[in-house]
């Protein structure tokens, strides 16, 4: 098939695009670079080193034997997003081309108002593009699981049963978004579903966790296939930063209680489930949900793992420990969390199962960067809070 991936220069993006290469898709790809520029702006960098995109394009080649049609891009120039979709015809567009973060999200109305521009724009160029010249064509959009919140009740894929006042329907599930962040990609799915129903347009929406991991089997063949792994409080996801500060003698930091349970998922499996999601398209005018994660976990008992395996491995000669740090969110840190996750498995998905694992793969890969993270520890402990407030978070 022939695959467009929106961001094709982020942390999955440039692993998709060379995990379904190798599975034989013809990949295109536009970005404009802007995540590098935001982990810039936070003051840290990729402990991998990230080539530039002319090299990784090189690279790309010369390992599968065939080019990545590239345009450098914003998703929020409609003009030339249409023209990059219509010289590359894509059978599927996968949309990751937006602002990931929910702390940066929250540093100031700035970034908040920017966020949701940047985010909702994008994706409704994409709808009316292909509403316009692809009609045919399948999304794929990148949610997230966080549109969901943490609600006292199961959480299903999407949409719900319910009988109210002596009626039944089948509805969306309720969203209860936690940064603004996360409230553009609420905004997002309704958008996407309104135009599956206005146009019948084709998309998937996935309600993906957090990922976490470096390496693909793909990227080890040539080191500017590597992908990013960011470890600051803003770009880097709870289990890669567990990772980093185990192995520079960071004290790892579950935020307040550590009683939060999210579902969490390798990079591996979120591209194995992206690959079965665009190889089993949903029907024409169907508006598709799927959740998308390997297991729930708490982040303390993620964290108790991290350090357990980096002190068994011994990659660093300092022992790593855990301190909870207070909390710079407003959320749960204690409660009920049981979402499903059949749709993906029913589609062939054969999770990893292997987190400690892939831990310690993790932990073997960055320890090689070890001297990226020392020359930027300071960005291990967070200091952006949902109160607005500016204090460094203190240990508990
Ligand atoms: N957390 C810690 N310690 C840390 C970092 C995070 O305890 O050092 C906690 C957070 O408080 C939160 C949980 O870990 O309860 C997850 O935080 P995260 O930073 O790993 O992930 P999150 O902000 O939720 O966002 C990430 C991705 C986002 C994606 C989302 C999926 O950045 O793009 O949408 O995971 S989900 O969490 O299911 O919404």
């Amino acid at each position: 098939m022939r695959v467009a991936i929106m961001g094709v220069d982020g942390y999955l993006g440039w692993s998709l695009a060379q995990y379904l290469a190798s599975y034989g898709h013809v990949i295109g790809g536009m970005d404009a670079y802007l995540r590098r520029d935001w982990v810039a702006e936070v003051g840290s960098h990729s402990a991998t080193p990230i080539a530039k995109m002319t090299e990784r394009l090189d690279a790309f080649y010369q390992v599968f034997g065939k080019s990545l049609r590239f345009v450098r891009g914003d998703i929020t120039e409609y003009e030339k997003v249409k023209e990059f979709l219509r010289g590359f015809k894509p059978d599927c567009i996968v949309h990751l081309a937006e602002m990931p973060s929910a702390p940066y999200s929250m540093i100031s109305a700035n970034h908040c108002t920017w966020t949701h521009a940047n985010n909702l724009a994008g994706t409704i160029n994409l709808l009316y593009i292909m509403k316009e010249e692809f009609p045919e064509c399948h999304l794929l959009k990148l949610g997230t699981m966080g549109e969901y919140g943490t609600p006292n009740v199961a959480i299903p894929e999407g949409f719900f049963d319910i009988a109210y006042r002596g009626r039944t329907d089948t509805l969306p599930f309720p969203r209860q978004p936690g940064s603004w962040y996360h409230c553009t990609k609420v905004h997002d799915s309704v958008n996407i579903h309104l135009a599956c129903k206005l146009w019948g347009l084709r998309s998937t929406d996935i309600m993906q966790g957090v990922v976490y991991g470096v390496t693909l089997p793909e990227m080890l063949t040539d080191p500017r296939l590597l992908t990013r792994f960011d470890f600051d409080e803003a770009f880097g996801t709870a289990i890669n930063r567990f990772v980093a500060q185990a192995l520079v003698g960071v004290p790892l930091t579950p935020y307040g209680k550590g009683r939060q349970a999210r579902g969490f998922l390798p990079l591996c499996d979120s591209m194995q489930c992206f690959r079965l999601a665009i190889e089993n398209p949903p029907e024409q005018g169907e508006y598709r949900v799927l959740n998308q994660f390997e297991d729930v976990y708490f982040l303390d008992e993620l964290a108790n793992m991290v350090a357990h395996e980096a002190n068994e491995v011994g990659y660093s000669d300092i022992k790593a420990e855990v301190a909870n740090i207070e909390n710079p969110r407003l959320e749960a840190e204690e409660h009920y969390y049981n979402p499903d996750r059949k749709k993906l498995l029913d589609l062939g998905y054969k999770p990893n199962g292997d987190i400690r694992g892939t831990i310690r793969s993790m932990l073997c890969t960055v320890a090689e960067y070890m001297y990226r993270i020392n020359s930027h520890k300071h960005v291990l402990i967070p200091k952006i809070r949902w109160d607005g407030t500016k204090d460094t978070c203190q240990r508990l």
